[in-house]
């Protein structure tokens, strides 16, 4: 899969993408992620890319004809093929499991808008640069990027290949397996530890027996 992000900061994603799975991934040419600085779109001596709100208020919104050359520009490179548009936005639908998965599933390529300020000006959404509004959470947040980062993420880790074998996404919380429900604990060494213990039926090797518990602890 590939994702594009176009981001005012885009240093912000070194650390978070550049280690473990996340890193091997990209090694593995599973996973290419680009990053666009929005700033190279901005206008004028100042490369300004927001303004004040026609209405008034308070804060600044990212300049239409600033984002969509920078979504354009992006478009422009590579495959265009099966390209999804989503901008982080606590106005957009909340992220969920199954939705994560069609995302992994549907698409080849991600464009990622990160906002900052205000927002963005709707006639981004409104002319059609933009094919949906995700967030995160109920809550707001400074900017975009730790959203696109929570996305890529979670997307990245249902791209065949990405997981290995011990890792596997099967049986974990929210998904088919567990009927959407939150897995069951785990325990590992050592069986006690300051008077805590293991539950008995997981040392017992009774396989049946494991798999009933299991399913009985999902809620
Ligand atoms: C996304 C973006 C929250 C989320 C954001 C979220 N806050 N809940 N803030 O996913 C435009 C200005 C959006 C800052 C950004």
């Amino acid at each position: 899969m590939r994702i594009d992000v176009i981001t005012l900061f885009p240093g912000m994603f070194t650390g978070p993408l550049t280690e473990s799975i996340l890193q091997r991934a990209q090694d593995a040419n599973l996973l290419e992620i680009y990053f666009h600085d929005l700033k190279e779109f901005g206008l004028g001596e100042y490369r300004q890319v927001d303004d004040r709100p026609y209405g008034g208020g308070v804060g600044m919104v990212h300049r239409v004809d600033t984002v969509v050359p920078a979504i354009e520009a992006v478009l422009e490179q590579g495959d265009a093929k099966n390209v999804h548009s989503i901008y982080l936005s606590a106005r957009g639908d909340t992220l969920t499991q199954p939705k994560v998965e069609s995302l992994a599933h549907d698409y080849d390529r991600l464009l990622l808008l990160c906002g900052h300020y205000e927002g963005v000006d709707q006639r981004i959404m409104e002319g059609g640069w933009i094919d949906e509004e995700i967030s995160i959470g109920p809550y707001v947040l400074t900017g975009g990027e730790l959203p696109a980062m929570v996305l890529i993420d979670a997307v990245s880790r249902h791209i065949p290949g990405v997981l290995g074998k011990d890792e596997s996404s099967h049986e974990e919380s929210y998904s088919q397996a567990t009927d959407g429900k939150r897995e069951y604990p785990h325990y590992t060494r050592p069986e006690e530890f300051r008077g805590l213990i293991v539950p008995n039926v997981l040392l017992s090797g009774h396989h049946a027996e494991i798999e009933k518990w299991r399913k009985n602890q999902l809620s």
